[in-house]
């Protein structure tokens, strides 16, 4: 390659005559303008970067490489002096600015020219679904005490909670929660969870007790008489007013035996037989315990004759 070109390599003597300079030209200034649409943008999008080349006198051509977000777009060639990127998708929020670096021509210099995206974060999906109230804890069948502490979780982390006993308002409670100067009686407490979006679980977890301080009534039927069997039965009548009395909630004992045999009816009715007595004076104690634990005991004796 000889003269007439513009490529100089050490070879080349080039000798200048006259005043005019040689070729090249001195290139233009470029001015790189980078603009992003849309420049906000959600995690996951894409957006698209347009980088315009514009010099004086040109319509600069050439190639824009794009750079940005830990990425490099291109080199795409300008058309009409501007080049367009799809840039994304993002993977995180944050601001993210992308540097369009034109190369420059034979006619045209090089330039940079910026362009910003704020990426925003994904908004958290609509909470339209209602919590699950659990009772975890709380008194159970029958009980003597005045007051009562519950615990109860939701299935949602950060849900309030509300109370209603007995079918009162509803009032704001937080878990363990106590109720005290409990009457006797069934009572039931209800408790509903609402989560953070404000959903509230239709169907409140519920807990039904009852409070018994009333001791059983024992009303002995037969027994305190003299006898001549050897194996006596007691009966007597039981009742509670919260209770339904069983044979295992009875204690019967003869002397110092308990007895062979204890059964309750469905009316109440106890019949107690002991096991073979001697003949003489026999202490009976019985003693009867509703769930609740409240205990009544009678005492009487028995005598079994010769
Ligand atoms: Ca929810
Ligand atoms: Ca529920
Ligand atoms: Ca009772």
């Amino acid at each position: 390659m000889q003269g007439g070109t513009d490529e100089v390599t050490d070879t080349v003597e080039v000798v200048v005559t006259g005043d005019d300079p040689v070729d090249p030209t001195d290139p233009v200034a470029s001015t790189v303008t980078a603009t992003a649409t849309p420049s906000e943008v959600t995690v996951g999008d894409t957006t698209k970067v347009s980088v315009d080349v514009k010099a004086e006198g040109t319509t600069p051509t050439g190639e824009v490489t794009l750079t940005g977000g830990g990425k490099s777009y291109g080199p795409t060639s300008l058309e009409g002096g501007t080049a367009t990127f799809t840039v994304g998708p993002f993977t995180e929020p944050g601001t993210v600015t992308f540097t369009a670096a034109y190369a420059g021509s034979d006619e045209v210099a090089a330039g940079e020219g910026k362009a910003t995206v704020t990426v925003k974060a994904k908004p958290a999906p609509g909470d339209t679904s209602a919590p699950e109230t659990t009772i975890t804890d709380g008194p159970k069948g029958q009980g003597r005490g005045p007051a009562a502490t519950f615990t109860f979780t939701s299935s949602e982390p950060g849900s309030t909670f509300e109370c209603s006993l007995d079918g009162g308002a509803w009032a704001a409670c937080s878990s363990p929660a106590t109720f005290t100067k409990l009457g006797q009686g069934e009572h039931e407490l209800r408790v509903r969870a609402t989560d953070k979006a404000g959903n509230t679980d239709a169907s409140p977890a519920a807990l039904t007790w009852t409070v018994d301080r009333g001791k059983p009534t024992v009303k002995v039927l037969t027994g305190p008489q003299a006898t001549k069997d050897r194996t006596p039965t007691v009966r007597a009548r039981l009742s509670d007013r919260y209770d339904d009395l069983r044979a295992r909630d009875v204690k019967v004992r003869f002397g110092d035996r308990a007895a062979a045999k204890v059964r309750v009816n469905r009316k109440g009715v106890m019949v107690a037989t002991a096991k073979p007595l001697a003949p003489g004076r026999h202490r009976v104690v019985l003693t009867v315990r509703d769930e609740a634990g409240n205990k009544s005991t009678v005492r009487f004796w028995i005598t079994v004759s010769r």
